[in-house]
């Protein structure tokens, strides 16, 4: 199995994030993308190639133009304003009466085109999140040319990312890209299955009408958990996609047990679509001790989940998102490869 990887996401890394009232380090930092790649290079799953550059022709596949320019500008028109000093946050929302324009001044862009104040641009970041996607879509070409497994160690994260929508450390939507690849590929179903602890708003948002691609998502509930505003189980899909988006809320405090009985039902949705590829949006933000999450998953029930997804038996490419837990973060993707390429354990290595 081949893990496609770019060392640009280092020009993405925030000052602070603002979170529960105030500035602090930024949870999604360069070091989670070193830890799993660190990982994966242990667990000798193996070649670690870089990504190709497809543009954003694949990716105005599954965002607006207009969005994709903004990602492109922000930055030059922020520290025209504002200068370098700071990362480019917005600071007020289009809510409900609110008017639906886009404004010209770069502070009310940077609102419009977002829906949290969690989510920093700063001078490097539409390089990281194009190479983040290019990643993805290298992962995609991976399926495309026969392999049967893939792992695109992305970052920034994607499954956030709206069709005009940026936020939750997301920019762009890798997994989206990569499915909507996949179809314009030649595969006629694709399936998503998003195990991250949060709900793949951006992916919901990006599939809602369509048919061709499935959207299942096991997560908080949106009630108690961010991004609060997606994920009841009664979100289903519109038109030729009513009945291909199907979303579990789980509550805080969910175990293994009740999770993989989810799991099993997205599984089992999964299987009956008969997709001819799967993308799985793989956090790893389930684990006990994420520092932002409250699921209860233990190290073990990674390999797993692996397990569970390559008795699909179906192409699959992996797409990193969320996973905060720094110390295990590395272990429990590896964990969940090493399940999906039956590998049992971690090859013993030489001291
Ligand atoms: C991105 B991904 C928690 C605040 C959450 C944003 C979380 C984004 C998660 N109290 N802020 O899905 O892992
Ligand atoms: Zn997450």
């Amino acid at each position: 199995m081949q893990t496609v990887y770019s060392l640009r996401h280092h020009r993405h890394h925030a000052r602070a994030e603002l979170i529960d009232g105030t500035m602090r380090p930024p949870h999604e930092r360069p070091e989670r993308a070193e830890l799993v790649l660190r990982a994966v290079e242990a667990a000798a799953l193996g070649p670690v190639v870089p990504p190709t550059e497809h543009g954003l022709g694949p990716l105005a596949r599954v965002h607006d133009e207009r969005f994709l320019a903004f990602l492109a500008e922000a930055w030059g028109e922020w520290i025209a304003e504002h200068g370098t000093e700071t990362d480019a946050l917005g600071l007020a929302w289009p809510t409900r009466r609110f008017t639906q324009r886009e404004p010209h001044a770069i502070d009310g862009r940077l609102s419009y085109f977002s829906f949290d104040a969690g989510s920093p641009i700063m001078a490097g970041t539409a390089e990281a999140v194009f190479a983040s996607a290019d990643v993805a879509l290298t992962g995609a070409d991976r399926l495309l040319a026969g392999d049967p497994h893939a792992f695109a160690l992305c970052r920034p994260p994607g499954h956030h990312a709206g069709r005009d929508l940026y936020g939750g450390y997301c920019f762009v939507n890798n997994a989206a890209a990569a499915a909507q690849a996949l179809r314009d590929g030649g595969l006629e179903r694709v399936a998503v299955v998003d195990v991250d602890y949060h709900h793949g708003n951006g992916t919901q948002d990006v599939f809602w009408d369509r048919g061709d691609v499935l959207v299942t998502s096991l997560h908080g509930d949106p009630r108690q958990e961010y991004p609060y505003f997606a994920g009841y189980a009664d979100e289903r899909g519109a038109g030729a996609g009513e009945d291909a988006n199907v979303n579990f809320p789980l509550p805080w405090g969910t175990g293994a047990t009740r999770w993989f009985e989810a799991l099993d039902q997205a599984l089992a949705r999964v299987r009956a679509f008969t997709p001819e590829a799967v993308v799985v949006s793989l956090g790893v933000d389930t684990f006990r001790h994420d520092p932002i999450s409250r699921f209860e998953l233990d190290a073990g029930d990674y390999p797993v989940l692996g397990a569970r997804l390559a008795d699909l038996d179906v192409p699959t490419l992996v797409v990193l998102e969320g996973g905060y837990a720094v110390e295990a973060l590395g272990t429990n993707v590896a964990g969940v490869l090493r399940g999906l390429v039956g590998a049992e354990s971690p090859p013993r290595q030489p001291e």
